[in-house]
């Protein structure tokens, strides 16, 4: 899905809500347990009950992956079961990779021409050769971690250099020489409030992936205060504060609210611009 396509999905369903498929197997209703894909079953109860009101998904590798090859199964269903029946829904695997080149090339390979996802998350440290492999496919996008949601991003992101630029300002400006608005975005962690206006100064026009919002804390309204643009420019994030939002029969529906509520503040919000 290019810019274009994903900002028109934007304003035609009022909604920048990207929910996050963290599936955990000990914290799926137990009646889901004894399916013969119970991870799988969850994910398409939660992506039939709120598919009309996000934009997005983002399934986190590492919750598929810690099943071993039952996860890796799961996922693939997953991803299928989107691709058929909400092709127009922008999906992410969030796997935060970055190697040498031809490392990065293969996990490339793996997500965007085996499963033909649109968008990966990939970590900077490893610097440019570690990341332009992710750019040569049309369409596709890198989201590159620049100032994430947890307290450790003070360890790094947030020291600054002898010339005063902190890391993740240096993350975000150099790295538009490896990519462009096209097909790079930056996560900024919903949790980081007011420094959205600092981001905005280094990526006026980028989109930006917001996770934090739900159980981490983080305010939508601050992110979009200080970060949305007139193409809204935001992706934002919740996994647990939706998919978990009950642990009975109910949890599909209560997940629905959950989202139903999101998009309701989103459209608000999009009304303003
Ligand atoms: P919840 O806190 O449950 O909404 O989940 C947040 C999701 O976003 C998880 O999959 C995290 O791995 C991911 N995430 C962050 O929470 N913080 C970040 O700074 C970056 C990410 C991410 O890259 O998506």
């Amino acid at each position: 899905m290019n810019r274009k396509q994903l900002v028109e999905q934007i304003f035609t369903k009022r909604s920048f809500l990207c929910v996050g498929l963290d599936t955990d197997i000990k914290k799926i209703p137990e009646h889901l347990k004894n399916e013969e894909h119970p991870i799988f079953s969850f994910n398409k109860a939660i992506i039939d009950a709120t598919a009309s009101y996000c934009v997005s998904y983002k399934p986190n590798l590492a919750f598929y992956e810690s099943m071993g090859v039952k996860g890796i199964v799961a996922f693939e269903k997953t991803i299928a079961y989107l691709k058929e029946n909400y092709p127009q829904h922008f999906i992410i695997a969030d796997a935060k990779r970055g190697d040498i080149g031809n490392t990065s090339a293969m996990y490339a390979r793996t997500f965007f021409e085996e499963y033909r996802l649109d968008a990966l998350t990939v970590a900077p440290y490893m610097g440019e050769d570690s990341v332009t492999p992710f750019l040569e496919y049309k369409d596709k996008w890198v989201i590159l971690l620049a100032l994430t949601s947890n307290k450790g991003s003070q360890d790094f992101q947030l020291t600054t250099s002898t010339d005063g630029e902190r890391l993740f300002e240096k993350v975000i400006r150099i790295s538009q020489q490896w990519g462009n608005e096209q097909n790079m975005m930056y996560v900024v962690g919903a949790t980081q409030g007011s420094m959205f206006e600092t981001v905005r100064k280094y990526a006026p026009n980028h989109f930006l992936l917001v996770p934090g919002v739900g159980a981490q804390g983080g305010s939508l309204q601050e992110v979009c205060k200080y970060g949305m643009t007139k193409e809204c420019g935001l992706l934002i994030n919740s996994s647990r504060g939706i998919i978990y939002a009950s642990n009975g029969r109910d949890f599909a529906q209560a997940a629905k609210e959950k989202a139903q509520a999101l998009h309701l503040q989103m459209s608000d919000l999009l009304d303003m611009l």
